[in-house]
């Protein structure tokens, strides 16, 4: 039985990862863990232990002890979190990915996960259907940590052979687990807005256009990059990944189309200057040619799953 660790397991994306790996591998062969001192209630199907990504000695202590065989580390700080408090987003965001590639370079570890972001392109990276490989000149703590990471992953693999694999993922959109602290939010609230109110203040302007994602997809897309042959996999800093894009805009027309009471109004915070300096669409053909990436939700599709599912 392969052991797989996910640390920063509950959150937006760990919930629903660790349920779609359980299912894929085994209940106990998926270990949840995170800073929480209970595991939630969604992920009581299999193991649980408290961790904090930071304590390097834990960290290390356990994934030798309990051989884990691959690491997904999710822990982090996301954009607008992150802005308030950057020193701490800069060492969390940091110092847990040094943790796992060093047990990796050492042998403990043979596979490791880590997310980077479309933060890590900026102001001046052509915005429109942004490339794999362009001008990236992020412009938030944030963005900064995601693209000093994909240095260091792709480091690591050339220097030592580490196998790391990541994904730069765009906003993600879901109903079983909120999202934590980023800029792309509004486009989860919305739909839990929608149903109990009606109606829904966006923080970013109505011609915003961003890229997205249905979870789904992006589980899907994580589990079928860490189960590609090796020698696929040819891009070691992070793979470019397309789900749907659209403004705040273009996201209430399609409520409205099947919650025609539904209303927006739009009063843009400072989460505005991040979102401008992110691209509004994404080139994901690296993806799609090395390991046969491809989505399958586009923007109408998921509002249909969306509304049907947010509880109001
Ligand atoms: P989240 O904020 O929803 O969840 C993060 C989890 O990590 C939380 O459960 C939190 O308790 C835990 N955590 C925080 N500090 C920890 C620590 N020191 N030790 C252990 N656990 C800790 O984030 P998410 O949306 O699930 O994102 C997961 C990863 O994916 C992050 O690296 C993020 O940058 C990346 N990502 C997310 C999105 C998105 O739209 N959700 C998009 C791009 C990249
Ligand atoms: C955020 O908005 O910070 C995240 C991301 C795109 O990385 N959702």
């Amino acid at each position: 039985m392969t052991k797989i660790l996910v640390i920063g397991s509950c959150g937006q994306i760990g919930t629903e990862l660790v349920l779609a790996l359980r299912t894929q591998f085994g209940d106990q062969a998926v270990i949840a863990a995170d800073l929480k001192d209970e595991c939630p209630d969604i992920l009581q199907n299999g193991p649980y232990v408290k961790m904090d990504a930071l304590d390097r000695d834990h960290v290390r202590q356990y994934i030798i002890e309990n051989k884990i065989e691959q690491v997904y580390l999710l822990a982090a700080l996301l954009s607008a979190t992150a802005e308030k408090n950057p020193d701490f987003a800069w060492r969390l965001n940091m110092e847990g990915l040094f943790t796992i590639l060093d047990l990796a370079k050492e042998g403990h570890i043979k596979k490791i996960f880590w997310p980077s972001s479309i933060a890590v392109f900026g102001p001046t990276t052509p915005a429109d259907l942004t490339p794999q490989h362009t001008i990236m000149e992020p412009t938030t703590v944030y963005g900064i940590s995601k693209q000093a990471g994909e240095r260091w992953c792709e480091y690591y693999h050339n220097k030592f052979g580490v196998d790391v694999r990541s994904i730069r993922y765009p906003g993600l959109i879901s109903y079983k687990s909120l999202p934590g602290g980023g800029t792309t939010d509004y486009a989860v609230d919305i739909f839990y807005k929608a149903k109990s109110e009606g109606k829904f203040t966006c923080f970013l302007s109505e011609n915003t256009a961003l890229p997205m994602m249905f979870m789904d997809d992006a589980i899907r897309a994580t589990i079928e990059l860490m189960e590609s042959p090796a020698e696929q996999i040819k891009i070691r800093s992070a793979y470019n990944l397309a789900g749907c894009s659209f403004t705040p805009a273009q996201l209430a027309a399609e409520i409205k189309a099947l919650q025609p009471n539904f209303e927006i109004d739009y009063a843009p915070d400072f989460r505005q200057a991040i979102a401008d300096s992110w691209p509004n669409s994404i080139d994901d053909s690296h993806a799609t040619k090395d390991w046969g990436w491809k989505a399958q939700f586009d923007t109408k599709a998921m509002v249909k799953v969306m509304l049907e599912n947010v509880n109001s």
